[in-house]
């Protein structure tokens, strides 16, 4: 986390003192809030917000999948799997340094955190593991946070990231648990939940969240976000994303999920975990620029930018630009002081 100034601090401590930050929210209690009015449920969303973010401010994220594809896991979303006919070619890991060329590319472009993406179900200790090490402590060098998605993760391989300087690792429990078997089956929720818990153990910042629009329900989605929220510290970062139905996944018939749907459970996801960066994440294309707005309206503080996700395309990069312009939103800077988790 980057330094804060000495007034931001204390206006964070007053804050903390003010705000109970809970760990025992009930899909109950969540289900009354996600269905408040819309505009009363972004209202309270955007209060809590500016309280704990006081700076209208957006984090420019820049993605990059560092080994595409051939994956051995069976998740229904994921134009990955060997499992599913998507078209997407099996690769090797890219070598260290174009992954660094990359990293610098997005600096010039303004992002101040590089998420890197490997299609593995698990981290294997080997050279490749420690070329992922090098590419971690790489991106730290150029002054950018490191974010890595390497699938499952023991403490050990943790405390290495760790000591590499790994900012964020991302592992999203992507639906509740009574929907996990509907989705994934060949790795069970504890499995995500024990990696979880080495990252938090290692001193990395957890990135956790999920996706809607997998024909789940609402109760499911607020089953999730207690889920995510009695994670005690709660996630830093919470990414939720709107399912990208790829053609060739057990799941490429959905409907695109209407994004009032996302914008409820940003909502929800920032009363529930307010200090938390919630991240705008995949599915944008399918959005308007005023739903994306109103994502940000209701806490969402962090999009990925450049036009490519993993696999999948994103808004082109000056659509971006202008949007945020047209807002005033101004994005993060690296310098800039932002609330710290209680
Ligand atoms: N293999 C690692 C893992 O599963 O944690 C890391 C890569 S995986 C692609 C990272 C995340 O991308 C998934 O947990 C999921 O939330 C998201 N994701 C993958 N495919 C998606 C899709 N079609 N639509 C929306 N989100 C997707
Ligand atoms: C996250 O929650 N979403 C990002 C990031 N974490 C790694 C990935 C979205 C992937 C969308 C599908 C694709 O492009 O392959
Ligand atoms: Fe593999 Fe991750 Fe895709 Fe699942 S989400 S198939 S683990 S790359």
């Amino acid at each position: 986390m980057r330094a804060l100034t000495p007034q931001h601090d204390a206006q964070v401590v007053l804050i903390r003192r003010a705000m109970k930050i809970r760990h025992d929210w009930t899909p109950e209690e969540v289900r009354a809030l996600h269905d408040l009015p819309l505009l009363d449920l972004v209202y309270r969303a955007q209060t809590v917000h500016r309280k704990t973010f006081g700076d209208n401010k957006v984090q420019l994220c820049s993605l990059l999948s560092i080994k595409t594809g051939g994956c051995s896991e069976d998740c229904a979303y994921c134009p990955q799997s060997a499992r599913h006919d998507t078209g997407v070619k099996a690769e090797k890991l890219m070598p260290v340094q174009e992954v660094l060329a990359s990293a610098q590319q997005a600096k010039d472009a303004g992002a101040t955190r590089f998420c890197m993406g490997a299609a593995w179900r698990e981290v294997k200790d080997g050279p490749q593991f420690d070329s992922v090490v090098e590419m971690v402590s790489g991106v730290r060098k150029l002054g950018l946070e490191a974010c890595a998605t390497l699938g499952m993760l023991n403490a050990e391989q943790a405390k290495k990231l760790k000591d590499a300087g790994l900012s964020a690792y991302n592992h999203n429990l992507d639906t509740s648990e009574s929907n996990y078997a509907n989705i994934i089956t060949t790795r069970t929720y504890d499995d995500r939940l024990s990696t979880l818990r080495a990252v938090r153990e290692a001193g990395i910042s957890v990135c956790c969240g999920g996706i809607i629009g997998m024909g789940e329900s609402i109760d499911h989605r607020c089953e999730m976000l207690c889920t995510l929220a009695a994670q005690d510290p709660h996630p830093e970062s919470v990414p939720v994303n709107a399912l990208v139905a790829v053609e060739g996944t057990p799941l490429q018939n959905l409907r695109r999920v209407d994004p009032i749907e996302m914008v409820r459970v940003i909502a929800c996801a920032r009363l529930m975990m307010p200090f938390s960066m919630v991240r705008l994440s995949a599915g944008r294309m399918e959005m308007s620029d005023e739903a994306q707005l109103l994502c940000m309206m209701a806490g969402a503080n962090s999009i990925f930018f450049g036009d490519k996700l993993l696999t999948t395309g994103n808004p082109e990069y000056q659509h971006d630009m202008e949007l945020l312009a047209k807002a005033g939103v101004t994005p993060l800077t690296p310098d800039a002081a932002r609330a710290p988790q209680p």
